[in-house]
C-alpha cells in the first residue's frame, strides 16, 4: 500500500506489479495542445499502438485529490471534453497545489515525467517537449521540461522540441543541464513537424536495445536525470521546414501583437499554426504522436 496519492487503472497496475513494460502519457497535449475531438482520437490511437508494441499505456492526469496513473476510457473522454481553462496545465510548481486543492489538472512532460517517476514508469512518449522559447532573453520563458529532463529518471520520446522554440538556444541548454539528447536513427536532430532541424545530433542511437542501456548506465552511474530520444516523424507526415517556417513566424507575431505570454504562449501558436495549415499541422502532430509511441514501447520492452 502507497501512501501517495496515485490511483492506478486496474490493468497499469496489474503491469507494474508483475515488471511488465509500461509508457506514460501526458495529457496536457490532450487538454491544451490539440482540438475536440481529434485530442480523443490521437489519445486513444496512441494507447492502442502502445499496446501493440507489447507494453501497457499509462495517461496521466490529476483529478479530485489523485494523480491518475492509467486513464479509463470515460475519464479520457471527459478530460478531452474538458475546455483548457478548466484544466490546470501542470508543470512542477504547480502539481501539488492542483493534487492538494482537488482541482483537475494536466501534466506537461514535466508534470508527467514527476508522476511517472513516482509510480515506478521509466519512458514516456510525447509529441514535442517544451524548451527555450523566442526572445526568451528578454522573455525568460523557458519551459520547466528542460530542468525535469535534468533530475527525474524518466527516458522521454519526442519528435524533438517544438519548433515554435528556438531550437538552437533549446540544445543548448540541455547539454549544461547535462541531458544527453540521442537522435533516432539519423545524424541531424528532429524540428517536430520537420525530420530535419538543420542541426546535427550531439548523440544518435539506432535501436531500443541500445537507448534502453544507456538509460540503466545512467542509473548504474548514479547519474540521474533523464533522457531525451529525438524521434522524426515519418516521411509521409512531415511538413518540410521551408513551409512551416513562415507558418510559425506568422503565429509568433501574432501572439506578440496580442501581448500571449507565460503557460499560453504554445497553446495559443499550436492552434493558430493549426489554423493557418488548415488542420496539416495537427495531422502531423498526430503522425508524429503515434510514431514516439511506438518506438516508447519497444523500449520499454527492451528495458525489461
Ligand atoms: N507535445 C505536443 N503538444 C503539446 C505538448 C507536447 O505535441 O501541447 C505540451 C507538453 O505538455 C509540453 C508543453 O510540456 O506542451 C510545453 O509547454 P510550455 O512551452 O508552456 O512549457
Ligand atoms: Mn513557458
Amino acid at each position: 500500500m502507497t501512501t501517495l496519492p496515485l490511483t492506478h487503472s486496474p490493468d497499469v497496475a496489474e503491469a507494474l506489479a508483475a515488471g511488465r513494460p509500461v509508457v506514460a502519457l501526458e495529457s496536457t497535449i490532450i487538454t491544451h495542445g490539440m482540438p475536440w475531438p481529434q485530442n480523443l482520437e490521437m489519445a486513444r490511437k496512441v494507447e492502442a499502438v502502445i499496446r501493440e508494441g507489447g507494453a501497457v499505456p499509462a495517461t496521466i492526469a490529476v483529478m479530485g485529490g489523485q494523480i491518475h496513473i492509467g486513464l479509463t476510457d470515460e475519464t479520457l473522454t471527459a478530460l478531452a471534453q474538458t475546455p483548457p481553462d478548466q484544466a490546470m496545465k501542470l508543470s512542477r510548481a504547480d502539481l501539488a497545489v492542483c493534487v492538494a486543492s482537488g482541482r483537475t489538472g494536466a501534466t506537461t512532460v514535466a508534470a508527467t515525467m514527476i508522476c511517472a517517476d513516482l509510480a515506478g514508469i521509466r519512458v514516456f512518449a510525447t509529441g514535442g517537449i517544451g524548451g527555450v522559447h523566442r526572445g526568451a532573453e528578454t522573455s525568460f520563458d523557458i519551459s520547466a521540461d528542460l530542468h525535469e529532463l535534468a533530475r527525474t529518471p524518466v527516458t522521454v520520446v519526442a519528435a524533438g522540441a517544438k519548433a515554435i522554440l528556438d531550437l538552437p538556444k533549446t540544445w543548448e541548454v540541455l547539454e549544461t543541464l547535462g541531458v544527453p539528447v540521442i537522435a533516432y536513427g539519423q545524424d541531424a536532430l528532429p524540428a517536430f513537424w520537420s525530420r530535419d532541424s538543420g542541426l546535427k545530433a550531439p548523440l544518435r542511437m539506432d535501436s531500443p536495445a541500445e537507448i534502453a542501456a544507456a538509460a540503466a548506465m545512467r542509473a548504474r552511474l548514479g547519474l540521474g536525470g533523464g533522457q531525451l530520444v529525438a524521434n522524426p516523424i515519418p516521411a509521409e507526415a512531415e511538413i518540410p521546414r521551408d513551409q512551416i517556417n513562415p507558418v510559425i513566424e506568422q503565429a509568433l507575431a501574432e501572439a506578440e501583437a496580442q501581448g500571449i505570454a507565460a503557460k499560453a504562449v504554445t497553446p495559443f501558436l499550436l492552434s493558430r499554426i493549426f489554423e493557418l495549415t488548415q488542420g496539416r499541422s495537427l495531422d502531423s502532430n498526430i503522425a508524429l504522436v503515434l510514431n514516439n509511441a511506438r518506438l516508447a514501447a519497444a523500449i520499454a520492452v527492451a528495458m525489461g
